[in-house]
């Protein structure tokens, strides 16, 4: 099994050669994006074992995005090609300065990946992992999408830990079973995360973290972002039958162990502040704070610590122009989140 596989839509962006409206931007950089590649690539690049799962185009496209993720040390045996669709693209613009807000222009429907569904994609690869990693955005791809996502977080036993990021993509539905539909996922999912923007744009709530941990007392760990504020955490010991729960139990150096079974009761909140970064572009930040964290969990650390990782592996993503950026360094990494409360931040 490898450490995590990440199941989604990858696709070409392009990135503009200067600030501005879409309409005035003259070229573009070509780059790769895709919340869940985003996640097995930083992942790969920091030492754990990760495999995307994918559909991509028989297209010179999808040769970019299968080569350029192969080389982040990713396993993409298990992604399809599709002769007879294309590989989806996207166009962005730089984010404004002060608020980070840019706009994008997709160009996926009807794309490979849009097709994907319970008998084009290879289930037992999916299974094959410690951690299976799902997003929003493959809900609001297609039909069959959905139907994927139900059939992976089926609550099947011996199924991987499932780690669902809300990622909602308001462009991106055609209806109005967005709220529904993610919330229902989100239950299903042993470990959440999801803005505390998207939380009142998707559902409505308003009143912070426990007002979202209100809404979803299900999952074992839930994390609500809260932009450059911090992020909060509430976990409770992982599901004894996840195979990442029972690995969490041999703790790397450093870590606390966790203990091997679902305790009933509430978990307290853990608030980490993040790290005060200067800002690139926001794009990709919350990929890489969910592979920060996932690194740490698979790890065994503390609660503490798992958001720790996740604000590290965000501030790297957050200095880079485009979704990708190598994670900070393990022992780097590793100096940092041991920081006393006090120096962090
Ligand atoms: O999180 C970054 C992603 O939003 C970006 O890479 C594009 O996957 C993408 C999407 O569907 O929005």
């Amino acid at each position: 099994d490898v450490d995590v596989a990440a199941l989604g839509e990858s696709m070409v962006t392009f990135l503009p050669s200067r600030p501005g409206r879409l309409a005035d931007v003259p070229s573009f950089d070509r780059a790769i994006g895709g919340a869940e590649s985003n996640v097995a690539c930083a992942l790969a690049a920091f030492g754990h074992t990760a495999r995307w799962i994918s559909r991509v185009g028989a297209d010179g496209f999808g040769d970019h995005l299968l080569e350029r993720i192969a080389g982040y040390g990713v396993d993409v045996t298990a992604v399809h090609r599709d002769p007879g669709r294309p590989t989806g693209v996207y166009f962005r613009t730089a984010g404004d300065r002060g608020t980070g807000a840019h706009e994008v222009a997709y160009y996926r429907a009807g794309s490979a990946a849009s097709a994907m569904s319970v008998t084009n994609v290879d289930l037992t690869a999916a299974r094959a992992a410690r951690v299976l990693h799902l997003t929003g955005i493959t809900a609001a791809l297609s039909r069959e999408c959905r139907e994927l996502l139900h059939e992976l977080t089926a609550p099947l036993p011996g199924r991987p830990l499932v780690s669902f990021d809300v990622n909602y993509r308001p462009g991106l539905w055609g209806d109005d079973e967005d709220a529904r539909l993610l919330l229902e996922l989100a239950r299903r999912a042993d470990i959440v995360f999801v803005g505390a923007d998207e939380a009142e744009q998707a559902w409505g709530v308003t009143g912070g973290p426990e007002a979202v941990r209100g809404l979803l007392p299900e999952p074992a760990a839930l994390v609500v972002k809260q932009g450059a504020q911090g992020a909060t955490a509430f976990a409770r010991p992982l599901p004894a039958g996840g195979r990442a729960a029972r690995a969490a139990d041999v703790p790397d150096k450093g870590g606390a162990p966790s203990a091997p079974g679902p305790r009933p009761g509430a978990a307290p909140p853990v608030f980490v502040p993040a790290l005060g970064t200067a800002v690139v572009a926001t794009t990709g930040a919350g990929d890489a704070f969910a592979a920060g964290f996932l690194s740490a969990t698979l790890r065994g650390l503390t609660v503490r610590d798992r958001l720790r990782y996740g604000h590290l592996f965000a501030a790297a993503a957050l200095t880079a122009p485009g979704d990708l950026a190598a994670p900070p360094a393990r022992g780097h990494a590793d100096r940092l989140a041991a920081l006393d409360d006090d120096a962090w931040g």
